[in-house]
């Protein structure tokens, strides 16, 4: 408590002595007995300035060039040309702005460094510059906005009927892949059910979830519209595929999607890149816990008809899974049985199952 007060009673005094300092420099001012020492050092920051706008302008270039390639691998699908064109017309625009504005900023530190009897010229109000920087930029702005827009809407729009139908769902942390069996439909699935086998939450009383198969890697045809519908089991995830241009949020509670169509084979990208080892991958583009780095899984675009091969060797998740299907069967009689023990015995699999519903 001691310490405590005498550490208050030197804090005060510091308040004071900063107060009275204060005092002392205004009163000098207003006395006509202040002189400003500049000194060497105004100019020397004046320096520094221009020192910065070009180092900082080099390292910038270099750094930008240096990693060009990462940050843009060459695209593979349809609309990531048309993102492409209007990533670059927006950085185009932004970038002569930052150029002026950034040159103009440290030239003018340096032309305007402090000199003895120099005043700042007063300029309050003009009209016409308001006029000009404020319709020049709206214009560009909405433009932008207008085109980004209109793509947009398209690369969100319904996808194409013909359309590869695949799901996943991100969780900590990795994805999980679904396809729709040889009907085309996804089948019911419920949170309740998921278990350490059945990880989507299958619920198999639903008919048409049972030839749904699930799978460790993504795999495309080339050529064709491909519709992914994007959930999460926990937290905020997302999609990124940055070849296919893709980006989207994986929400708990709020299913999502995006249609692309992929142009370039995996086969065909190896050869492109010279890496034999290249992959697709579909990453996870959102902060989401610790192992959030690891989250990623393979995508393989393939020539169609390897697709088809691929995909009609695919198993069910209820053939690879029989004890879970024979679980539903179970439940099911358990619940029909009562109602109409006779006549429901004749076929088991799904005829019951109806009644859950
Ligand atoms: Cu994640």
């Amino acid at each position: 408590m001691t310490a405590l007060t005498i550490l208050l009673v030197l804090l005060l005094l510091l308040v004071v002595f900063g107060l009275l300092f204060r005092l002392q420099i205004l009163t000098s001012i207003f006395s006509g007995t202040f002189t400003r020492d500049i000194g060497t050092s105004n100019s020397v920051n004046a320096i520094l300035m221009l020192v910065f706008m070009v180092g900082g302008g080099a390292w910038f270039a270099w750094s930008f060039v240096e990693n060009f390639n990462k940050m843009n691998p060459p695209i593979a699908s349809v609309h990531g040309h048309k993102m492409e064109t209007m990533f670059w017309t927006t950085m185009a625009v932004i970038g002569v702005a930052f150029a002026i504005t950034q040159f103009l900023l440290f030239w003018y530190s340096y032309k305007y460094q402090h000199k003895e009897g120099r005043r700042a010229y007063f300029f309050s109000h003009n009209n016409k510059i308001e006029v000009i920087w404020t319709i020049i930029p709206a214009i560009v702005m909405a433009s932008l906005i207008f085109a980004g827009w209109k793509a947009w809407t398209r690369i969100t729009g319904p996808a194409p009927k013909n359309s590869v139908v695949v799901e996943v769902m991100g969780k900590q942390f990795n994805w999980l892949v679904r396809y729709p069996g040889r009907d085309m439909k996804l089948g019911v699935i419920n949170y309740r059910l998921i278990d350490a086998v059945n990880e989507w939450g299958f619920d198999l009383s639903d008919k048409s979830g049972l030839d749904d198969f699930t799978t460790n890697e993504i795999h495309v045809p080339k050529g064709v519209p491909v519709l992914i519908k994007i959930r999460s089991r926990d937290v905020l995830h997302a999609v990124y595929m940055p070849h296919f241009r893709v980006q989207m949020y994986a929400v708990p509670g709020m299913p999502t999607r995006f249609w692309f169509t992929p142009t370039v084979t995996t086969d065909e990208m190896r050869a492109k890149l010279g890496n034999p080892k290249f992959n697709y991958e579909m990453a996870c583009n959102q902060l989401c816990g610790a192992s959030h780095f690891a989250m990623k899984a393979t995508v393989i675009v393939d020539e169609p008809d390897d697709y088809q091969n691929w995909y009609a060797a695919q198993q069910s998740f209820a053939q690879k899974n029989p004890e879970v299907l024979a679980a539903f069967k179970q439940k099911a009689k358990s619940l029909v049985a009562p109602v109409a023990a006779a006549p429901a015995e004749k076929e088991a699999p799904t005829m019951p199952l109806a009644a859950s519903n």
